[in-house]
């Protein structure tokens, strides 16, 4: 089973094998998580997404991580919140789904994910919380050994401990 950290901070500073990022389907960028690791990773990690020709919405794909301490960047466009009943539950869940099986394929062991769509996507943090962690441990692991959850504020940081005590 995989092992689960929450922690409260950057996600550009993590020295893990894969971060992830909550992207746009067109990969070129945006503002949030996004911004943040384009500007960390460099003009590099544009070059190389460039090519991707874009990303279906709970689908993935895998770049090196260029200036990061991150050795790969997986890219993934959550769902845009409008009342649940759209989809966006199984769209979260495949997110969290795909960038596992891209992690697994390019033998990551540690992985660290954002809170994907609860920024300007605006899901509820509850209840994709509860699919976030739900997801992870349901996986079947079998390279990935730790994933940490890096919040960037107190209150995402606490929903997700309270979250993950609930379901162990
Ligand atoms: N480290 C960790 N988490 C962060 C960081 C950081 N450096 N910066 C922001 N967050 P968002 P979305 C948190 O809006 O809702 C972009 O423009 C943030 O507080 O980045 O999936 C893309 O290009 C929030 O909890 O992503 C898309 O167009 C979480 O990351 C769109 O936003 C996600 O917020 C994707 O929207």
């Amino acid at each position: 089973m995989i092992e689960i950290e929450v922690i409260q901070g950057d996600i550009t500073k993590l020295a893990v094998d894969a971060i992830v990022n909550a992207a746009n389907c067109s990969l070129l960028g945006g503002g949030g998580v996004d911004g943040a690791i384009h500007r960390a990773a460099g003009p590099e990690l544009l070059r190389a997404c460039i090519p991707l020709n874009g990303c279906e919405t709970g689908k993935a794909k895998i770049t090196p991580g260029f200036r990061l301490s991150a050795k790969f960047v997986i890219h993934t466009p959550g769902p845009v919140y409008r009342d649940g009943q759209h989809g966006e539950p199984a769209l979260l869940e495949s997110c969290y789904k795909s960038c596992l099986d891209l992690a697994e394929e390019s033998g990551c062991e540690t992985v660290a994910f954002p809170a994907i769509s609860c920024g300007v996507y605006g899901y509820p943090w509850e209840a994709a919380t509860e699919i976030a962690v739900k997801t992870v441990r349901d996986f079947p692991a079998q390279k990935v050994r730790k994933v940490i959850f890096c919040c960037f504020s107190a209150d995402m940081a606490r929903i997700y401990r309270e979250v993950t005590a609930k379901a162990s």
